[in-house]
């Protein structure tokens, strides 16, 4: 926070030093969490530079983040009915730092999913797959809570942030379904609702169309490059080279 702010913070309390400090302290964890989302951005940026390295693709399409605004922190502890302190954030809220990694097939998601998980500094605490099983709704994405160690001036601190995996199009259903949410008398019409799963299913039947062409182009595509090399690549086997 820079001097002026903590002035005319100063100020609007009216020298109020006990608030001051609360809001310090608040100000203060909200950065260390935008420094968490930093850390594991730059995972996923990592595994998305190497993949795209091996593979000549991308299975990132783009990544996007946030930290909760502090009216939806108060609101969400006291909906769990938990006390609102600086304390009771870390303690009660797993999604505060939160970072939406879109991919372009669903494969990708279960892929890079894995590749964070297996890093030894990262601890997976939750996982709810919304892929294997939507919501009754629709929605369709990979949630996982993960602790993560970040280094501040006083020391290590482990921090929690929310990743959610989706590929392009189970973004583009959440997206819109989330602004007619706030349409709020249409939403709960269960006609609308049909209609809405309905487009959430052709997405997802979508989805898996677009990764079975994907296949089926690197199958035809890894059978040219055996054919040039000598090999058959039947079923990824390869005999010795034909002289
Ligand atoms: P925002 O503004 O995106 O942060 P919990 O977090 O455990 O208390 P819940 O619902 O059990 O609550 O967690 P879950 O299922 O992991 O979902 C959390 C987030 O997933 C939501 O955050 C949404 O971003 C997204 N999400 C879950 N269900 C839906 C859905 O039906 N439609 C859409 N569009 N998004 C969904 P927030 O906190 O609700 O909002």
């Amino acid at each position: 926070m820079q001097a002026n702010e903590e002035q005319l913070i100063g100020e609007f309390l009216e020298g109020d030093g006990a608030a001051f400090e609360k809001i310090n302290q608040f100000m203060g964890l909200m950065t260390r969490y935008d420094c968490a989302i930093r850390e594991v951005r730059t995972k996923f940026e990592v595994l998305n530079e190497e993949l795209s390295y091996k593979a000549g693709r991308n299975p990132i399409e783009s990544i996007t983040s946030r930290v909760k605004r502090p009216v939806s922190v108060v609101g969400k502890l006291k909906r769990l009915g938990k006390p609102i302190t600086v304390e009771s954030i870390s303690e009660n809220l797993n999604d505060v730092a939160g970072i939406r990694v879109i991919c372009s097939f669903i494969d990708d998601i279960y892929k890079v999913a894995e590749m964070l998980s297996v890093q030894d500094d990262v601890t997976v605490v939750q996982v709810k797959d919304y892929i294997q099983k939507p919501k009754p709704n629709g929605y369709r994405s990979y949630h996982m809570i993960v602790e993560i160690p970040v280094f501040f001036s006083e020391g290590k601190q482990m921090m929690r942030v929310e990743i959610q995996l989706r590929t392009v199009a189970m973004d583009f259903w959440a997206s819109l379904e989330h602004q007619m949410k706030y349409k709020k008398e249409s939403a709960d019409r269960p006609e609308i609702a049909a209609e809405l799963k309905s487009c959430a299913e052709t997405i997802a039947a979508t989805d898996a169309r677009m990764l079975g062409i994907r296949k089926r182009i690197e199958s035809l595509e890894k059978q040219t490059e055996g054919q040039e090399n000598g090999y058959s690549a039947i079923d990824g086997i390869k005999p010795f080279p034909i002289r």
